[in-house]
């Protein structure tokens, strides 16, 4: 794609649209929430809908002319209902964010009680944070992860919320390795007789491939973002059961957004069917397996991962004992610039800062969508190693960036026709 429409208008746009593609094809997207949604994704995103205001829903709007808008939300829904066996589906909350802020908005009232897992421990700002609107207009209390596994600490969340009695219970994280227990979390929030919330935002794939347990029908709502694991794009969702629907329906809209993102919706519904081909779940156990031998490999060079490996799509790596002068964010730093992408992070019991922490966390689901293996993971394992190893050293920094280059030719992202190859 040469960007040839925008450049006609926008030269410094055009420029900077395709420096993006060109950053995307020639570095390794290790960031766990990113990856690459297929060429189909994209041109629904850019397609006409983005046009057109469609507030309200299917069969039920406040404007003229939404006959198509309303056939491609429907798609989305019944796709989403099938991929992930939901009762009711609602496709319009911009980003994960906006679908957590919906199930606040519908089931609590200002200064109601909300208990989720720590940041530093793996949790999400929308979860609770004082710098988020959640934090700010909720009482908060946090559970966290056993200190000596890193596995989240359910016995510690079942007294928690016995004690702090809860409205609301938060399950699913960012930075959290190991397959959530949803039915035990489930258990806490009945003990407080609270809801739960959970936030398969990271997992949505994992989760509608079967190859991580599903909180569906389990917990009373379940929230994620569709741009994650499951490649569809941009935006958020909520499922939950019948008997909630029109309390979610109306917190979204009106309560908490305008009109929707149809152009987004559009990439929803077609992101979705290719979830739903038979190759998805491949992907997304691919996802898992390399997770997997990245971990190992990373261990076998010394390196100390939070709860001692992965059960998911992501590593979160803590140096401080393999490495305790090198911050995360000198590992991230001298990681860009050999070409590997990955984010610095908070690691349970930080002792740094959330600006400076001692973790960085690396996630495989953009690696497995350009085709790598365990084999091609094993290999960035040995380059992180060696340039958060040596993050000064200029000559084995030379080195590695060679070998990234050698990973994106010999796993590229687009096929001779520009497109992108391994999207099913
Ligand atoms: N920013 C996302 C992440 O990286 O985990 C979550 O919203």
């Amino acid at each position: 794609m040469d960007y040839d429409q925008v450049r006609g208008v926008d030269p410094a746009v055009a420029d900077a649209l395709a420096g993006e593609r060109e950053r995307q094809e020639n570095t390794l997207a290790m960031i766990a929430s990113e990856n690459h949604v297929s060429e189909a994704v994209m041109q629904a995103q850019s397609s006409e809908l983005t046009n057109k205001y469609a507030e309200g829903y299917p069969g039920e709007r406040y404007y003229a002319g939404c006959e198509r808008a309303d056939e491609v939300e429907e798609l989305a829904v019944e796709r989403a209902k099938e991929l992930w066996g939901a009762d009711h589906v609602n496709v319009q909350p911009h980003a994960g964010t906006q679908a957590n802020m919906a199930v606040y908005l519908a089931m609590l009232d200002p200064g109601d009680k909300i208990l989720s897992l720590e940041l530093e421990h793996g949790g999400h700002l929308s979860h609770g944070h004082p710098a988020n609107f959640t934090g700010q207009t909720y009482e908060v209390e946090q559970y966290e992860v056993d200190p000596e596994t890193g596995y989240i600490d359910y016995e510690g969340l079942y007294d928690r919320a016995e004690r702090f009695d809860p409205d609301i219970v938060v399950s699913g994280y960012s930075a959290y390795p190991r397959e959530v227990d949803f039915e035990r979390v489930q258990a806490a929030a009945e003990a407080a007789d609270a809801y739960h919330l959970a936030d398969i935002a990271h997992i949505t794939g994992l989760v509608a491939a079967g190859v991580h347990t599903s909180p569906v029908g389990v917990a009373d709502f379940v929230t994620g973002s569709t741009h994650k694991t499951i490649r569809a794009g941009r935006g958020g969702i909520i499922m939950c059961d019948e008997e909630y629907a029109d309390d979610i329906d109306a917190s979204v809209f009106p309560g908490a957004q305008g009109g929707p993102l149809m152009h987004n919706v559009a990439g929803k519904a077609v992101g979705f069917e290719e979830a739903l081909s038979p190759g998805f779940e491949e992907y997304a156990r691919r996802v898992v397996d390399n997770a997997e031998a990245l971990g190992s490999r990373l261990q076998s060079h010394g390196f100390s991962l939070v709860s001692g490996g992965t059960d998911t799509h992501l590593v979160l790596i803590d140096l401080r004992e393999s490495h305790p002068d090198t911050s995360g964010t000198v590992a991230e730093e001298a990681l860009e610039e050999v070409g590997i992408v990955l984010n610095k992070n908070t690691v349970p019991g930080e002792t740094r800062s959330p600006f400076n922490p001692s973790g960085i966390r690396a996630g495989t689901p953009a690696l497995t969508t350009r085709g790598f293996d365990e084999a091609a993971c094993e290999r960035v394992a040995d380059v992180i190693y060696r340039v958060v190893d040596n993050p000064d050293d200029e000559a084995i920094k030379a080195e590695a960036a060679s070998e990234v280059e050698a990973l994106c030719a010999e796993f590229p992202l687009y096929d001779r026709e520009g497109r992108i190859t391994d999207v099913e």
